[in-house]
């Protein structure tokens, strides 16, 4: 199948490392999905589920100290450790080679090693990045599948470019002890060893998409971004596509396929990608973004049909469960499901559960990875190798107190600032402590392959080169009002801010100019049908200065570790905003 000189060399030289009892090429076709399919049943690597009530889908169970991506184990490995930057653990490339080489060394003894050949993006698509991962987890390759075109179709798109991103996995012994994700943006190259959890080991996700490919677009003029992609189609019939980046637990899956309220007859609403933007500059000045990935890697917990219909749509079959309640019929259960919970099951440790054993039965990160093109509202675009054009970009954050639900920035610049001044509080639920503000830029913290303070510049560069920018707002779903209660029902009823937005962006209405940026005038937002006071309403649109120039003083903190690599623009930004504050 393959006859790409430089990947059959590079898979001798790791084979030979590794030492597996064989190597397999992966094809992609139906027929070697039975054949691994079958093989990760019979060694109990996967389960299969009631084929009746979820056809196509399986089960799996990671190691209990692995649940979530390490971000502490998780390095980049540039020449310079500037080049890091103090957003990223460092390790200088020949020492990180050298130790994790030797962990590498004879893992695969009695394992096979699969060869991955894989796209991010659309087969000849000018945005498009191919990578290999070699692997010795079937689980790592049914979720490939799932989450990139890959097999045949990206060994024919690669042919003999031999530029390539080279991704190595090993689970190696799950010894947390012995696990690292190691990056080599100068050398195209992932390793990562010891994991078996998606975040971790599907590496074209956060490994190649977001931090190499941050690297990479630095150097070649484009951007990757944790952001999701949504078209809302207006009565008129016109589609307008956002990109919207919000930390993890903000509902990015939920906001990228949410159902219209009812009080909005003639929006409908098409999802384009749930995580990863990847955005270019169109020959019309504008930016263009795809999503690159072919799957969705959402979360279970939380995820309903009130919640989302949508995604549990889309994850009825053909999808992967990972550490989620095991119930007496193979059937899936979690909590936030909004069904009742079955009376036994088994937990997503491999235990006996009740629902009163004072246990959960899913991992608050148990996962579904489900097929995109399955997602019901789809949008038409969503492989268009050219990707969709932006008329707005989104950043938002939970805070409880600070953000109003929506406002615009002033311009790209402003917008750039607001982005990478994003914060978000823990919730209670989370972390015990409530209200602890967590900086995370463009939700971009723990993706960024790179020195963020460089990243800063890049956005702002990219803003020089472009002749009809986007718009960039920011908004915040979860205001509360002084009794701590949400004072915005969220869920589709988002969608009368990002309907705000879109008129924002036609020039349709006028806005309140205030110290942060532009807020909706009073009777802007479209409230038809929705039960919400008056109140409520001039809270959630509410600028208090006192409060922001207390955030100031936060954001001032947070920067001051980029040093003089702060861009100049963002130290005019802070004294602007003082300025409009009144200080
Ligand atoms: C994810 C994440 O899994 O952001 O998408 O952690
Ligand atoms: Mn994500």
């Amino acid at each position: 199948m393959v006859r790409n000189i430089g990947a059959v060399k590079w898979v001798e030289e790791m084979a030979a490392l590794c030492k597996p009892d064989s190597v397999v090429w992966i094809d992609g076709s139906e027929d070697e999905k039975k054949r691994l399919t079958a093989q990760a049943l019979s060694t109990g690597e996967v389960l299969e589920l009631n084929q009746e009530k979820l056809p196509g889908c399986l089960y799996h169970r990671t190691a209990e100290n692995d649940v979530a991506r390490t971000e502490h184990l998780t390095f980049i490995c540039t020449s310079k450790k500037e080049d890091a930057g103090p957003n990223n653990n460092w390790m200088a490339p020949q020492d990180a080679y050298s130790k994790v080489g030797a962990l590498f060394d004879g893992c695969m003894k009695g394992r096979t090693m699969y060869v991955v050949l894989f796209i991010m993006g659309t087969a000849g698509s000018p945005f498009r990045k191919i990578g290999i991962e070699l692997t010795d987890s079937i689980y790592v390759v049914l979720n490939m599948r799932i989450m990139t075109r890959m097999g045949k179709i990206a060994a024919d798109d690669l042919g003999e470019n031999e530029d390539f991103t080279r991704c190595m996995h090993s689970k190696g012994e799950l010894d947390i002890e012995r696990r690292y994700i190691l990056h080599f943006p100068e050398d195209n190259t992932i390793w990562s060893y010891g994991s078996g959890y998606g975040g971790n080991v599907l590496l074209g996700k956060k490994c190649l998409s977001l931090r190499i490919a941050s690297y990479l677009g630095r150097n070649e003029g484009w951007m990757a971004e944790h952001m999701l992609i949504v078209g809302i189609e207006t009565p008129e019939g016109e589609t307008h596509y956002i990109a919207a980046a919000f930390p993890s637990a903000c509902g990015k899956t939920n906001l990228a396929m949410l159902i219209p309220p009812e009080g909005m007859p003639g929006y409908k609403v098409w999802t384009v990608g749930d995580d990863i933007a990847w955005i270019r500059i169109g020959p019309d000045g504008r930016l263009w973004a795809v999503n690159p990935e072919a799957g969705f890697f959402g979360v279970a917990p939380g995820t309903s049909y009130k919640t989302n219909p949508n995604a549990m749509e889309t994850a009825k079959t053909n999808s992967i469960y990972t550490n989620v309640l095991l119930t007496p019929e193979k059937n899936v259960w979690w909590e936030g499901m909004d069904v009742e919970p079955p009376a036994e099951g088994i937990d997503w440790r491999g235990n006996p559960w009740t629902p009163d054993n004072g246990e959960k039965g899913a991992h608050p990160n148990a996962r579904f990875t489900a097929p995109a093109s399955q997602c019901p509202v789809i949008s038409p675009e969503w492989e268009n190798p050219a990707g969709v054009p932006l008329s707005a970009i989104l950043f938002g954050g939970r805070r409880a107190k600070l953000a109003p639900l929506v406002y615009e920035s002033f311009n790209w610049q402003h917008g750039t600032f607001v982005g990478a001044t994003m914060a978000s509080e823990t919730t209670a639920a989370a972390t015990g402590a409530v209200g602890v503000v967590r900086r995370d830029p463009m939700a971009m913290l723990p993706f960024c392959g790179y020195n963020m303070a460089k990243y800063f510049a890049h956005w702002l560069k990219m803003g020089k080169k472009l002749t009809n920018p986007p718009k960039i707002f920011n908004v915040n779903w979860f205001k509360r009002g002084d009794a701590g209660e949400f004072l915005w029902p969220g869920y589709g009823d988002n969608l009368r801010a990002l309907d705000w937005i879109i008129r924002r962006c036609k020039g349709e209405i006028e806005a309140t100019e205030t110290a942060i940026g532009y807020v909706p005038t009073k009777g802007s937002i479209n409230t038809n049908g929705l039960d919400i006071s008056e109140a409520a309403l001039e809270k959630l649109l509410e600028v208090d200065p006192t409060a922001w120039l207390e955030e100031l003083e936060g954001m001032q903190t947070f920067f001051a570790q980029f040093g003089d690599d702060l861009p100049e623009e963002f130290v005019k930004e802070q004294q602007a905003l003082k300025a409009r504050l009144g200080k």
